[in-house]
């Protein structure tokens, strides 16, 4: 089956700045959340790689946006690192060794021919604003950080023309305080409960600012929804998956489409005592500055039936108290990250967007395949064959472009990684770049047979697809 991509959609790529940077050149004080996780937990990242050297961009930005050229790449996203873009959090002075570079490779991509798309915030909150004001727990810190975008969109925002606020506003709080499966294992409901709120109003802040400055470009944040499934037809399991979208799903897409919160989740919160207290000049900024656009990370489906077990009251109220992950016999695996296959969660996406909000436009951030020991599947040129990655794209891509034909707002497709990078905990255990990275001092680049693949994709906007692959 041969499907044509519509002229104007983005075939992009993506990363952030803690993945691929390393440390070179970083400053003592400088370090971000996610760095001072890495330096007291590193004997849970794997093979104890991490931020320190990651893909050493800060010296091979050169190389990689020459690979991005010959590839033809035309969006590439990545973040600042507002933990290096700082010497002072305080009074906001700015880094200039660190804010050249921000320049120096926006300038280059654009001269390769590559937009360059920003994020402010890629899990790099700035340690010290964690240890003081215990990060995004404080309004001082959305102070700081409205100020910071405003200082990033005055240097950088006549190159940059996609903001983004945040890079799956959920995830750190849901690991740590949530969840706390993660250094500093603190289990904390009102206080996840609070930062998706401040990241929230940040947001709407970050828009406001954006648009009363006349900037010509547009902002919106970059959520990770998950298209959620139930168990079963029974009213039990519907309503679980219903629970478990509006705490992880509409937490984020109500204020930032609509510009309001749910009663049914502001009730919920009152009746577990983790509601965030908003005052009503806040809940005006939120309802007066929905974004203007939405990215959207998708990789795999949750499912979930009722849960069968009384919740013990003498646990800390978490979500699941409404639902119970559902694991589905004979499901699609990709055994190397853990995470179910199913490629059409991108048109259930799709259509869930368009049947429950506004017609607002959206584009996949990040979709992609990690996969271990990827030397195992080089060939004697030494270039990895990555089929099952090229296979998976093409499946992912094509239930996305099946959407954009029934109606939905997608704009493109920006595969999770250009290069491999680190990844929380796993760190270089699963690749997902086109590029390959050696483990090398210097860091060594190669394209794999997905980055040729991508290419052509890229140039003829053309996808070939085995109908087998599809409905067999
Ligand atoms: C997303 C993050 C990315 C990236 C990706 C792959 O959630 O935005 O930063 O890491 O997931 O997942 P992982 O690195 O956990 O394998």
């Amino acid at each position: 089956m041969e499907i044509s991509i519509p002229k104007d959609f983005v075939i992009g790529a993506a990363s952030s700045a803690w993945q691929t940077e390393g440390w070179k050149g970083k400053r003592e004080g400088q370090d971000s959340f996610i760095d001072s996780w890495y330096k007291n937990e590193r004997f849970v990242w794997h093979e104890g790689y991490g931020p320190g050297v990651a893909t050493n961009f800060i010296e091979n930005y050169d190389k990689d946006i020459a690979l991005m050229k010959e590839i033809h790449l035309t969006h590439y996203r990545t973040s600042i690192n507002w933990s290096r873009f700082f010497t002072d959090y305080e009074n906001l002075i700015v880094d200039e060794e660190y804010a050249k570079h921000i320049d120096t490779v926006i300038d280059q991509q654009i001269e390769a021919g590559v937009e360059p798309m920003i994020c402010l915030e890629h899990y790099e909150v700035p340690k010290y604003l964690m240890d003081k004001y215990d990060g995004w727990s404080s309004k001082h810190v959305l102070e700081l950080y409205v100020q910071y975008a405003q200082i990033a969109f005055e240097r950088y925002g006549n190159r940059v023309k996609n903001w983004f606020t945040f890079n799956e506003p959920i995830v750190v709080q849901t690991r740590c305080y949530l969840d706390a499966v993660r250094w500093p294992h603190e289990q904390n409901t009102k206080k996840w409960m609070l930062w998706n709120y401040h990241k929230a109003l940040a947001t709407a802040r970050a828009v406001d600012l954006y648009h009363k400055k006349q900037n010509d470009g547009r902002i919106g944040c970059i959520l990770n929804p998950e298209m959620v499934y139930p168990r079963s037809s029974s009213p039990e399991d519907q309503n679980a998956a219903k629970m478990y979208d509006l705490f992880f799903n509409r937490i984020f897409f109500d204020p930032m489409i609509n510009g309001e919160y749910s009663e049914e989740l502001i009730d919920i919160c009152k009746e577990h005592g983790i509601y965030f207290d908003p005052t009503a000049e806040e809940l005006a900024v939120i309802k007066n500055n929905p974004v203007d656009f939405l990215g959207i990370n998708q990789y795999y489906p949750k499912r979930v039936r009722a849960p069968r077990y009384k919740w013990n009251d003498q646990t800390p109220f978490h979500p699941e108290k409404y639902y119970e992950s559902f694991d589905l016999p004979g499901k699609r695996m990709n055994n190397s990250r853990g995470w179910e296959i199913y490629p059409e969660i991108m048109y259930d996406m799709s259509m869930y967007l368009k049947n429950n909000y506004r017609a607002i436009p959206w584009l996949i951030t990040e979709n992609g395949m990690g996969r271990e020991q990827e030397e195992l599947y080089k060939n004697k040129e030494g270039i990895v064959q990555d089929d099952y990655r090229i296979d998976f794209i093409s499946q992912h891509l094509y239930h996305l472009l099946r959407g954009i034909e029934d109606g939905s707002t997608c704009e493109g497709y920006m595969l999770w990684a250009f290069t491999d990078c680190v990844s929380p905990m796993n760190a270089f255990k699963n690749r997902y770049g086109l590029v390959r990275i050696e483990l090398d001092k210097q860091r060594t680049r190669s394209l794999k047979k997905s980055a040729f693949w991508y290419r052509s994709l890229i140039d003829e906007r053309k996808l070939f697809i085995d109908d087998i692959a599809v409905f067999k």
